[in-house]
């Protein structure tokens, strides 16, 4: 196993939109196992492939205390069961330091494959719900800042490009 390194906002690989997996072969489970990894180190609840800038359909998530958890969802697609949004502060490994309220629905439907490659629908609420939505953003490019007033992002983005600058 590896760790990966995180792309960090605002670098421009984040805005890539990923692509279908076709076969869930060795590669991807490695990617999978390297995600994990990665997530677990940093620590995180939820990791996309995007943010490791493989631009693959791939989310890894964990919301346990402990490791209890680990979730692979590859290819997701969600329905919204519920329209009522529901707030969460959310972070992200790719925004380090910053917490923000974001509104999402908290009760879907998502139809996946899982690692062994067998498509599985599931309905999630509260945080898996909140937390999947915010890794499939990843996946088409998108990311929790852009929920934001454009000035919140854009003094987080400053922020963050400082730092890069000093560890630079
Ligand atoms: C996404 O985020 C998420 O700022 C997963 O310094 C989070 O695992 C969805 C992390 C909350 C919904 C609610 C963030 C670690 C981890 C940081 C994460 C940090 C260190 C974020
Ligand atoms: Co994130």
């Amino acid at each position: 196993m590896a760790r990966l390194s995180i792309l960090e906002f605002p670098d421009p690989r984040l805005r890539k939109v990923a692509e279908p997996v076709n076969e869930v072969d060795s590669r991807i489970k490695t990617l999978i196992d390297d995600m994990f990894e990665t997530m677990y180190a940093a620590p995180g609840i939820g990791l996309a492939a995007t943010q490791v800038d493989v631009h693959e359909r791939v989310i890894v998530m964990d919301i346990s205390d402990n490791q209890q958890a680990p979730r692979v969802f590859i290819n997701p697609t969600v329905v919204i069961l519920d329209e009522t949004l529901g707030e969460y502060d959310e972070g992200c490994l790719s925004v380090p330091g910053f917490y923000e309220t974001v509104n999402r629905p908290t009760r879907i439907a998502v139809t996946a494959l899982n690692k062994e490659g067998e498509t599985f629908t599931e309905e999630l609420q509260g945080l898996m719900a909140i937390c999947l939505q915010h890794e499939i953003d990843h996946l088409e490019g998108k990311l929790f800042v852009d929920y934001l007033s454009p000035l919140k992002r854009q003094r987080i983005r400053g922020k963050l490009e400082k730092a890069h600058r000093q560890r630079a």
